[in-house]
């Protein structure tokens, strides 16, 4: 038996989600909620040494790291395959998978935590016990102390990581050119798509996508007809957009316009 270990709108956990759905697969939902800090108790850690969501359990086995959990799903239920045949393109699916985890994941969280709520649950907290939860923290501390917990992010740390999502963007724009769209690797919805997808969504919902609209219209498409599949409204269920859990700050589309044109006017379109 399947079972997800996840909070609903963690985009690494909704990359999993993503992929259980494409494939029709039963999974009992092992839901955890990201401020009751259950991902950092010695249980979990068990079976997840990172002390991060997600991890899938199949017949009570761990697997995680949400591009090693993709691969796992494929090569065990292949009765539907989100992998080119061919040996090439899938090397080329694979590039991208590393890309994805290397750049625009750790790059989306800066946006994430700036604007989507996330610091409002960190100011909450005493000093003290914010830093209690950063020596928890098996690999995430450097990232925990790289911010003001009260203020967030420099405005120059944002725009680093604006800079990531744009060279994201451009990624894409050039492989649905090249590869003749709709999705990343032509013709078949594949796992570089599912790996993507809850980033450039999350940056859409914070209002960011201005980033992609004028200089990389293809994203726009692609987004609009990965957020039409039918596996992907069900993975989407309401909570997980930030939008969602933080109504009165998260926005949507077109939201934070005032940042990506700051973004332009500081540093160009140079990706
Ligand atoms: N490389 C990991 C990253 C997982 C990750 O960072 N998960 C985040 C949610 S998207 C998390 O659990 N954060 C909890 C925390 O920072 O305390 C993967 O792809 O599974």
């Amino acid at each position: 038996m399947l079972a997800l270990y996840h909070f609903a709108q963690s985009t690494c956990s909704i990359k999993v989600r993503l992929l259980l759905a494409e494939k029709e697969l039963l999974w009992q939902d092992n839901m955890l909620v990201s401020s009751e800090h259950n991902h950092l108790a010695d249980w979990y850690l068990k079976l997840n040494p990172n002390g991060v969501v997600p991890t899938l359990l199949d017949d009570n086995s761990p697997v995680f790291e949400s591009t090693s959990i993709l691969e796992y799903l494929e090569d065990k239920y292949t009765e539907t395959s989100f992998r080119p045949f061919d040996h090439y393109m899938r090397s080329q699916m694979r590039a991208f998978l590393v890309f994805v985890d290397v750049w625009p994941t750790p790059a989306v969280r800066t946006p994430s935590f700036q604007f989507g709520g996330l610091l409002r649950k960190f100011s909450a907290m005493s000093d003290q016990e914010f830093s209690e939860l950063i020596k928890k923290r098996p690999l995430k501390a450097e990232f925990y102390q790289s911010f003001n917990k009260n203020t967030g992010f420099t405005q120059e740390q944002i725009f680093d990581s604006l800079a990531v999502i744009s060279r994201t963007a451009k990624r894409m724009e050039k492989m649905l050119d090249k590869f003749g769209g709709p999705w990343l690797l032509g013709s078949d919805y594949s796992l570089a798509d599912i790996a993507v997808l809850p980033l450039i969504d999350r940056i859409e919902d914070l209002g960011l996508d201005g980033l992609w609209i004028e200089p990389y219209p293809s994203v726009s498409k692609w987004l609009n007809n990965a957020q039409q599949r039918t596996a992907t409204n069900k993975t989407y269920f309401h909570g997980s957009r930030l939008s969602e859990q933080f109504p009165d700050l998260v926005k949507g589309p077109g939201s934070l316009s005032d940042w990506t044109d700051n973004y332009f006017k500081a540093r160009g379109n140079k990706d």
